[in-house]
């Protein structure tokens, strides 16, 4: 080969593929890797061809940043966490890579519309709620950034349940994402590993004296990691999500098999492979449950062992450059137990002294907490750690020994109410092991993850534990990756953007303060606002198809998507829906702005009220879009099956964001910036990110409602009666009383009325009726400025422009400079 054919070889290598060679590999993968036929191949197997000729592109992108950071022998930060909200890959993959243009393009030519084959892909939905999809943002940001990452998870079998609707109840089904194969997941069978669980823990002396803890486990597993490349915007790194899965281990079945066990063994087999089968459902409440234990230890001493296995083929037996070269991520407590098991793997594997070894655990972790409420604090009953990690459960007292004596009695010495609150060991009938307080202990840094949050994290979760160590918390605000959440999700939006403020936007957010300049450009204003209308009218077809529901796009679209939580209030929504409702009976002339309010979320299986919640707001609706005296002013939409892919058609579409969580409850919120981005008005309390959110924007572009945090506390202490609110607004009681009848449910009283005894005889934990007239001015103050469309679009416009700094490179750049000490590792 001369030299000019090896050049332009590796140019042809290195340059993105056109359309006309996109094609060509579709076709080939068509026959090559499906054997399948241009005239006979069903949309499934095109869309299988069409990635696994992006994957060509993919694979490169993936060896040269492996290749980089090995031979730059980088430090990289690990992200732990159980959950990652994927979502489709495809049409991310596409966009940042470049090639969404050409695909497009490519698959046109060859008969196919590149939306439907989109709609191949099931959801990647290895996640509950906010804290798995921000894991998911986070990895594409380190990916953009070029930042050393991994992040390592669990290979569930089943995600977060399908849900639909029976007569209005929510109703679950197994999600089976990978039933045929996933083409973006690679195994990695070279990278097994091993891990053991149960058995007793032996107390041994060697030759010279020395005692040592010997763990004789009960069962071990096999831990299969499969790798999904995770491809940064506009070909910067190709990092890796390992995911691991569980099998039975080939070694100890084999013993089993052989002592005549074989049913034994069989019966083993399939509870290994339990570990990884099914996520567990719970966004909020602690499962408390001894398969969750072992699905933690699972993944953490799975990837502990991969990171170590690493470091071995740079470093050897020399443990001096670990924390120079290894920082990991706690995504909550959830993967905390990695803390006492870095611990054993030193101790008691590599011989080192505890102090050593602590030293060096206390230099690698650090840890996000994600949430306040009391039922959401991981603990776990001794009895059951003992079970299951006799060995780590003798760590953690040892931790806890010489965390009480050597910190909390030098602070406050005698102090037994100080101990018995700091120790990570809860005492009484059944004492329990407290994972936030290990999280605490055994890490350098502890974030929240919004402002107001990271302060209540201080003042009210750990006040203790900031004067052992003030520099130890930080505030990590929250961000969202504005390459699926505007530019993929809202190609209009996007191009209009590209057009008025450049296009360097989806990597600097910040840019879109540009667009201010426009707010009051009236033909800027109506080309916003015909964006979103075509974008409302997109929606209209979704919601028509999904739930038959007929609805007008020139209609205000009013959404609240999350997971349903009483702290989160859908049911202040209902209410606020069900006054409307009578006003409308009571005057039918009342002057409203017409509107469509549109609910997604799922209910924990096992959350009665939630799931009450769901019902009711699916009867209410049921009923009222029917009735002709409403004349269209209301409509009431329970989408079904919430998750991200759905999440990308109602953001770009939304009108008003629904932001209405009790003050104090909502650490940050995430969805609040994806809709503000997508130029959606929040209706919002002060609390979490909205307070941040709320700075950005500015009073004229935010509609703030509600009790702040301080009023909050203050009306708890003087003691909240929601009997008086009920009594003196007659609103309030009239649409309660309601709920009692059988109106909405005919025939059926009383079927709604869980709601309203949550409210009264319930105490009204999360403030619904104490915030409900103040919400309903808000949402007035909303109906009052949608009459001014051009002031409407200012508005709308403003928030586009103003929340750059909601992007998750920022906040993944706030972690590199407050927590991991990163440097970027430049690939090509
Ligand atoms: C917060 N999930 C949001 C988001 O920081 C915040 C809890 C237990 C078991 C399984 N999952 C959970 C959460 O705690 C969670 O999703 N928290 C959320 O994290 C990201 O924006 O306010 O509620």
């Amino acid at each position: 080969m001369t030299k000019k054919q090896t050049k332009s070889l590796v140019a042809a290598i290195e340059s993105q593929p056109t359309a006309e060679q996109l094609k060509e590999r579709i076709i080939r993968h068509l026959h090559a890797s499906l054997g399948t036929d241009v005239n006979k191949a069903s949309a499934q197997a095109w869309w299988r061809a069409t990635c696994a000729a992006v994957n060509e592109v993919v694979y490169d992108g993936l060896r040269t940043t492996q290749r980089a950071h090995y031979e730059q022998d980088t430090r990289a930060v690990h992200y732990f966490s159980l959950e990652y909200l994927m979502g489709r890959l495809f049409s991310n993959n596409l966009h940042n890579l470049g090639l969404y243009a050409q695909a497009k393009q490519a698959l046109s030519e060859l008969g196919h519309d590149i939306a439907e084959l989109e709609d191949q892909e099931e959801d990647m939905a290895l996640g509950n709620g906010g804290l798995g999809r921000l894991a998911a943002c986070f990895i594409d940001s380190l990916a953009t950034m070029n930042l050393p990452a991994i992040g390592y998870g669990i290979h569930y079998e089943h995600g977060l349940f399908q849900q639909a609707f029976q007569n209005g109840r929510q109703i679950e089904r197994p999600d089976s994402w990978r039933e045929y194969g996933n083409p973006w997941e690679i195994c990695r069978p070279e990278s097994v590993q091993e891990i053991s669980v149960y058995g007793y823990v032996e107390t041994v002396y060697d030759l010279q004296g020395q005692m040592k803890k010997v763990w004789h486990p009960g069962r071990i597993i096999k831990g299969v990691p499969w790798d999904i490349p995770v491809v940064g915007y506009q070909g910067s790194s190709v990092n890796v999500l390992r995911l691991w899965e569980s099998r039975a281990s080939d070694f100890f079945n084999w013993d089993v098999f052989n002592s005549g066990g074989y049913v034994d063994a069989s019966r083993e087999n399939i509870e290994a492979e339990t570990i990884s089968k099914v996520l567990y459902p719970n966004d909020d409440t602690d499962a408390g449950k001894e398969l969750r234990l072992i699905q933690q230890y699972f993944f953490c001493s799975c990837s502990l062992k991969d990171i170590i296995r690493r470091y071995k083929r740079s470093h050897g037996d020399d443990w001096s450059q670990f924390p120079a070269q290894v920082v990991i991520q706690l995504n909550d407590t959830h993967p905390a137990v990695a803390i006492p098991e870095l611990m054993r793997i030193l101790v008691d594997r590599a011989d080192m002294q505890w102090d050593e070894a602590w030293a060096i655990c206390q230099q690698v972790f650090a840890y996000t907490n994600h949430t306040l409420l009391p039922e959401a604090l991981e603990s776990w009953s001794v009895r059951l750690f003992e079970k299951v990690l006799p060995r780590h459960l003798e760590i953690i007292y040892e931790i806890n020994r010489r965390f009480l004596l050597e910190q909390v009695d030098v602070l406050w010495p005698g102090d037994n109410d100080k101990k018995r609150k700091l120790s990570i060991i809860e005492e009484g009938h059944n004492p329990m092991v407290r994972m936030g307080h290990l999280s605490v202990v055994g890490s350098f840094r502890v974030n929240g993850v919004a402002e107001v949050h990271s302060k209540l994290v201080q003042s009210d979760l750990f006040p203790e534990m900031v004067a052992l160590w003030p520099d130890k918390f930080t505030n990590v605000t929250n961000g969202v990756t504005p390459r699926r959440w505007l530019k993929a999700c809202n190609p209009r939006l996007s191009s209009m953007l590209d057009r008025l403020v450049g296009t360097t936007w989806p990597t600097n957010l910040k840019e879109l303060a540009k667009l201010a300049d426009f707010a009051d450009d009236a033909r800027v204003q109506d080309d916003f606002m015909a964006i979103k209308q075509q974008n409302k009218a997109d929606l209209a077809k979704v919601i028509k198809e999904l739930t038959g529901i007929a609805v007008d796009p020139s209609a205000i679209f009013d959404i609240q998507i999350k997971r349903l939580h009483e702290y989160k209030r859908q049911h202040l929504n209902l209410l606020h829906i069900l006054a409307l409702y009578r006003r409308i009976l009571q005057n039918p002339d009342y002057d409203m702005v017409p509107r469509v309010f549109i609910f997604g979320a799922k209910a924990a299986p096992g959350y009665k009220l939630a799931k009450e919640i769901i019902y009711a707001i699916n009867k209410v609706g049921e009923k009222i879009n029917h009735d002709k005296r409403v004349k269209d002013r209301i409509k009431v939409v329970f989408m079904p099956n919430y998750r991200v892919t759905l999440a990308e058609k109602m953001i770009p579409a939304a009108d008003v964001s629904e932001q209405i969580s009790t003050a104090g409850k909502e650490a940050s919120g995430t969805g609040n910036m994806k809709l503000a981005l997508n130029g959606a008005i929040t209706v919002g309390t002060l609390d979490g990110a909205n307070i941040e959110i709320a700075e950005e924007v500015g009073d004229d572009n935010i509609s703030i409602f509600g009790l702040t945090v301080d009023e909050v506390k203050a009306l708890r202490a003087e003691g909240y009666d929601s009997h008086d609110y009920y009594h003196q607004n007659p609103e309030i009681k009239a649409v309660l009383d309601w709920l009692e009848t059988d109106y909405f449910t005919p025939g059926k009283p009383g079927e709604l009325a869980s709601i309203k005894h949550s409210l009264l005889e319930g105490g009204d934990p999360y403030l619904v009726l104490a915030d409900f007239e103040s919400y309903q001015a808000a949402q007035q103050k909303i109906d009052g400025w949608y009459r001014d469309q051009a002031g409407w679009a200012k508005k709308a416009i403003m928030n586009t422009a103003c929340v750059g700094k909601f992007t998750s490179d920022r906040s993944i750049q706030d972690y590199v400079d407050r927590v991991w000490q990163l440097k970027p590792c430049q690939v090509k």
